[in-house]
């Protein structure tokens, strides 16, 4: 079993499609062992999105994370950080395959409704940034 950190990022947010995308994860079999929704500073955005900090975009993204409410959870399930990747889709929507989240809700390549964490190392960091060990409750 293994856990990954989720993000609905503003753009999801804002479009009341919060329900819509955990609804997504739910019937691929994953499961919920944390939720809140929060708003990051922009401080905390660039704490989130360090290993990006050279690249042309960082500006723009920790401007855009930190622009409205994300909703994080933590999910759990067999092989989860892959599995949400590919329910995830592409990081550009005109890239993603049909039926996934980006394909059927991204507005852009930034504003694209959903981060999931890419290795069990970006997971072991991008859990403990939002959730202590008590607020994760896996269901017996
Ligand atoms: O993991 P994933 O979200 O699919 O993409 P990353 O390459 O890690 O980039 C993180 C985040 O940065 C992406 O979701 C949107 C934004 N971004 C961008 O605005 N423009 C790019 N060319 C690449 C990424
Ligand atoms: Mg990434």
């Amino acid at each position: 079993m293994e856990r990954t950190l989720v993000m609905i990022k503003p753009d999801g947010v804002q479009r009341n499609l919060i329900g819509k995308v955990i609804s997504i994860f739910e019937e691929k079999g994953l499961r919920v062992v944390a939720l809140k929704k929060v708003k990051l500073s922009k401080e905390q955005a660039k704490q989130f999105y360090v290993v990006h900090k050279e690249r042309p975009f960082f500006e723009s993204l920790t401007d855009y994370m930190s622009s409205g409410p994300v909703v994080a959870m933590v999910l759990e399930g067999e092989q989860a950080i892959k599995r949400v990747r590919e329910i995830m889709g592409a990081t550009d929507p005109k890239e993603a395959q049909e039926g996934t989240i980006r394909k059927l809700f991204a507005i852009d390549k930034e504003k694209n409704t959903v981060h999931g964490s890419d290795s069990p190392e970006s997971a072991a960091k991008e859990i403990p940034f939002f959730f202590s060990e008590y607020e994760l409750l896996s269901a017996e």
